[in-house]
């Protein structure tokens, strides 16, 4: 090799190593993530005038959150369907069956890209009805689907959909006889809107006889999760559940900690973050605002501490939409919007690889850890010192074979 020769590729090499070092040193961009948690209220017009009472859930297929009857606080219980698009904060008013429900429950079945609610009052204490209704949002129609076997005439029990199975899944609710006597339920139920019929499952083991409980289905873990309720002594109750269809079985999970005993608060699950999200009800000291989160997988409640929340409140579900990875609730005149999970920010500082960035751990420290994406500037500057270092060796050794020679 020709002495010029050599000395060009060193020149070459040492301006590659050098221009890539200098580069890196001056700016260093990375990315934080960090779990965050907060609500966050909007003003839409117009909006459901519904303070409470109302059932809500979300279609996936239509991207829509549906919000059916409610009272408004003034003694009307409307007879109204609203449907929210959550992207651009957006009420809108769709058909009404001509009935309102008190005490009832609603699911989406994702499958038949259908709502289905079933049961509960006409009014409060109205009628108690046993009737299976189908609200198809894209048609903007409703239809009573009048199936020959059901669960009994029921108020308080709690639906969801068993999505890898395609089922409603119900659980508890009470009945009243009209005379002062409730008649507390522990039947599991399952409807397939596809052949529309309701079958009673018969498990051995069951949660307590509740109403006004709360149920949520675990994608990930492909699980029901039940918790809470009211007994017909007015006891709450503070057990978590979960029901396995395949194996027909529900199991007391028997977590270490545990929200308060609760009824009348609402579950969703947050399928982006793979956890259960718990919000309000009612308490030992009354009416709550709490935002507790469960992850099946580790068995573990956590509460959450947002700066902010709606007013404690109970019979005011939430709702989650899984595209916004938000959690609505409606009061009237606002619309509340939360959301858990990561929240990614880039950053741009020189001191990127040393820097170590903390969120509140206090309550949860496993699941608030934050992450600093590229810590990995050092080892970079490292692999070209070293990538430099033998570079310069090679040349040695060639200089030192050639002047043996
Ligand atoms: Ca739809
Ligand atoms: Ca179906
Ligand atoms: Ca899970
Ligand atoms: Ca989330």
């Amino acid at each position: 090799m020709k002495k010029e020769k050599i000395g060009l590729i060193f020149f070459l090499q040492i301006t590659i190593v050098l221009l890539i070092t200098f580069s890196n040193s001056v700016v260093v961009s990375g990315e934080i993530s960090e779990i965050t948690y907060e609500w966050e209220s909007k003003t839409p017009s117009p909006s459901p005038q519904s303070e409470n009472n109302y059932l809500i859930t979300y279609d996936n297929e239509s991207d829509r959150v549906l919000l059916f009857s409610g009272y408004d606080g003034a003694g009307t219980v409307s007879q109204e369907l609203w449907a929210y698009d959550t992207d651009n904060n957006m009420w809108e008013e769709r058909a009404s069956p001509g009935f309102s429900r008190v005490w009832s429950s609603i699911a989406y079945d994702s499958e038949s890209d259908l709502l289905v609610t079933y049961g509960g009052y006409t009014e409060f204490w109205g009628t108690q009805t046993s009737e299976t209704w189908i609200y198809d949002y894209n048609a903007d129609q409703w239809q009573n689907k009048q199936p020959t076997t059901r669960p009994t005439a029921m108020l308080g029990h709690q639906m969801a959909y068993y999505d890898s199975l395609d089922r409603i899944i119900l659980y508890g609710g009470f009945y009243f006889d009209g005379a002062e006597n409730d008649y507390p339920q522990s039947e599991t139920w399952s409807y397939d809107i596809n052949s529309n019929t309701w079958t009673n499952l018969q498990t051995v083991i069951h949660p307590q006889k509740v109403a006004f409980h709360s149920m949520a289905y675990d994608s990930e873990s492909d699980k029901i999760i039940l918790f809470g309720g009211m007994l017909s002594s007015n006891a709450k109750v503070q057990e978590t559940w979960t029901y396995d269809f395949t194996a027909n079985n529900w199991t007391n999970l028997q977590p270490t900690i545990q929200p308060p005993a609760t009824a009348f608060h609402s579950m969703v699950y947050d399928a982006e973050s793979d956890q259960i999200i718990l919000f309000g009800g009612e308490t030992s000291t009354g009416a709550s605002d709490a935002i507790w989160l469960y992850d099946y997988n580790t068995n573990e409640w956590w509460k959450k501490y947002p700066t902010s929340a709606p007013p404690a409140s109970i019979l005011r579900p939430i709702a989650y939409d899984i595209q916004s990875d938000r959690c609505i609730h409606q009061e009237i005149g606002k619309t509340w919007l939360f959301r858990y999970g990561e929240e990614v920010k880039t950053t741009e500082n020189s001191e990127t690889s040393s820097m170590e960035i903390t969120t509140d751990t206090s309550d949860d420290p496993s699941l608030d850890e934050s992450t600093i994406e590229p810590t990995t500037q050092s080892s970079t500057n490292w692999y070209l010192f070293s990538g430099f270092v033998g570079q310069m060796l090679f040349l040695t050794i060639i200089i030192r074979k050639k002047h043996i020679r």
